[in-house]
């Protein structure tokens, strides 16, 4: 039961002190990360106010990231993420860097399929426009916390069946001894877009990192275009950096 927060001024408006008393039965753990929010039409009555406030509360919650909206099914408590940790200098797979960190990395798979490439896609992995290219779009989960959003490219000769890849895309290139032995990466700052916040459950125009991975095999043939955008509030990514001689 969620109670207007006494401790503010009566002076308050009635929308900020329900705010307050959602953070702080957050805050208690009274309702925890992933749980959800009782309806509009409860809290209104809980807290004997309009529902129109209760509105309002909600929706300053969703946008400061507290809180995540899913279509249809309602209003929850944003999930927690530890930060992660990761190296910019070895090249390893979403996989296997979620298992080293004990957790088990699972992929929503928003695209698996051939298609005509687009003429970045024929600049970058050296396509001809009568080739096809594999793409392999993916919302990606350590445990069940969503962190990124992957969309890969690769010449569909090298995958002509994107639809086989059921977890691990560098297990999968591994077997045909198309593994990627090298990758030039680049990092930008983004604020995710609807359709991306929505899947990454956090607020519309929250910080993200937009990653763009080109990797190649030891012939110096590109295998991997890779466009990624990553929870701003989940990853660190870290470097060693030396004197150069
Ligand atoms: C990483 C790579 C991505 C690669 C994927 C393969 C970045 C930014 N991206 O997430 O380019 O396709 O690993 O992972 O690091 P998988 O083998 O688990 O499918």
């Amino acid at each position: 039961r969620l109670a207007l927060d006494q401790a503010a001024g009566q002076g308050t408006p009635l929308y900020l002190r329900l705010k307050r008393s959602i953070e702080e039965a957050i805050e208690a753990g009274v309702i925890r990360p992933g749980d959800a929010l009782p309806s509009e039409r409860d809290l209104a009555a809980q807290a004997d106010i309009s529902r129109v406030t209760v509105r309002k509360a909600v929706q300053d919650l969703v946008r400061s990231g507290l809180l995540v909206q899913r279509r249809g099914s309602g209003t929850f408590v944003a999930p927690r993420v530890d930060r992660v940790e990761q190296s910019l200098s070895r090249l390893t797979s979403f996989t296997e860097d979620m298992a080293r960190r004990g957790m088990t990395a699972r992929s929503r798979w928003l695209d698996q399929g051939v298609y005509p490439p687009s003429p970045e896609e024929m600049m970058v992995l050296g396509l001809s426009s009568r080739e096809m290219v594999a793409r392999l779009a993916r919302l990606r989960l350590a445990n069940d916390t969503p962190l990124a959003i992957e969309r890969a490219s690769l010449s569909a000769s090298v995958l002509p069946r994107p639809e086989t890849v059921d977890s691990s895309l560098y297990a999968e290139l591994q077997k045909t001894g198309n593994r990627p032995v090298r990758a030039v990466q680049r990092i930008s700052a983004t604020n995710l877009g609807e359709g991306d916040a929505e899947l990454l459950g956090v607020a519309p125009g929250a910080a993200g990192l937009s990653i763009e991975r080109i990797s190649y095999l030891a012939s110096g043939r590109v295998i991997e275009f890779t466009r990624s955008v990553y929870r701003g509030d989940t990853y660190d990514f870290v470097a060693e950096l030396r004197l150069s001689e």
